[in-house]
């Protein structure tokens, strides 16, 4: 087990012959970034493309953990399996939220069809947005053939990284205006399935209606995101909805946009880790002697600021 703490190719080998525990070690490592996390990133890149991913997103308490719990006995009926990530951009550390998820995810604890994993931050370069995909990957390359990424949808980095997954499922509830709260946070765009949850409280047709008018105002692609209903917490309406989800895949793979959207995914990646690499940069050459020798002398009025800049440029500190 030694070597287990300190290589991550050990860790990635001993996950792949299905110790779980490894693979908690591997997830952690991802989830720090680093050296570690960029050689097991380049260690598996050539074994994944095999796993397809489902976003989940919603605003908290809409009952996202509720579907995906209720999901994962669909595929679980089905004997595939499905890793499940929890991704909780909000808090540095798992807080409260997810200890109500573990709750609803119970069943499937000790079932080894199933993984989940919560996800929050710790101090990766580049947060979740890039912790995310790289966690997927791990996922892919150990031969999980589905991944449900869950995340509350409540901000731009949280829309993103649900928005980054094949297919996209926005949870809204019934009741006058969620619809509209949810078009506000970005959610109408990334979604390619609606699911109305708590079908069974008032208000699930006029929330339907809202989202069809707010539908007909958006330029739509060939794929009509379907509105479904379900009452997760009585397993209602999601067979459903794991038929949408494999017509939507279908969808992609026939028409040729599976490929496109996820070469679209690893540009816009690519864009983020330079863009974080050098804010890095920047932030370590901004903190260095010479930036604070330099910053005197601008003071003293010795140097003007360009040429201070390019001095800090042209040197490296990092
Ligand atoms: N009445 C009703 N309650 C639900 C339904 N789905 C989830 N809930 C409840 O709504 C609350 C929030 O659910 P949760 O899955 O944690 O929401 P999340 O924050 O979006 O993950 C919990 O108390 C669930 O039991 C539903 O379809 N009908
Ligand atoms: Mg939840």
């Amino acid at each position: 087990m030694n070597r287990l703490n300190t290589d991550p190719i050990a860790l990635f080998e001993a996950a792949h012959e299905g110790e779980r525990l490894a693979l908690a070690k591997l997830m952690s490592v991802v989830e720090r970034g680093g050296d570690e996390a960029r050689l097991i990133g380049s260690h598996t890149y050539a074994q994944v493309g095999n796993a397809y991913t489902i976003g989940m997103t919603g605003a908290p308490g809409s009952g996202k953990s509720s579907l995906t719990s209720a999901l994962a006995s669909v595929v679980r009926s089905e004997e595939q399996r499905l890793a499940i990530l929890a991704v909780d951009p909000s808090s540095p550390f798992t807080g409260g939220a997810i200890l109500g998820d573990r709750v609803r995810m119970q069943d499937h604890v000790t079932d080894e069809g199933i993984y989940i994993r919560s996800m929050a931050t710790r101090g990766h370069l580049g947060g979740l947005s890039l912790a995310t995909p790289q966690a997927v990957r791990v996922l892919d390359a150990l031969g999980w053939p589905w991944v449900l990424i869950e995340t509350v949808g409540v901000g731009q980095v949280e829309v993103d990284i649900a928005g980054a997954a094949d297919t996209t499922i926005v949870v809204v509830n019934p009741g006058w205006g969620d619809a509209v709260q949810a078009n506000k946070a970005g959610l109408m765009e990334v979604a390619d399935i609606f699911v109305i949850n708590k079908a069974d409280r008032k208000g699930a047709d006029d929330t339907r209606r809202d989202i069809q008018q707010m539908l007909e105002l958006s330029s739509l692609g060939d794929w009509e995101p379907p509105i479904l209903m379900t009452v997760a917490t009585d397993q209602e309406g999601v067979g459903a909805l794991w038929e949408a989800v494999n017509e939507h895949r279908s969808h992609l793979q026939s028409s040729g946009e599976l490929t496109s959207r996820r070469s679209v995914r690893t540009q816009e990646e690519l864009l983020e880790i330079v863009q974080r690499s050098l804010e890095h940069r920047v932030a370590t050459l901004m903190d260095g002697p010479t930036a604070t020798k330099l910053r005197e002398e601008l003071a003293e009025g010795k140097i003007d600021p360009y040429t201070a800049a390019s001095r800090l440029i042209e040197m490296d500190e990092s």
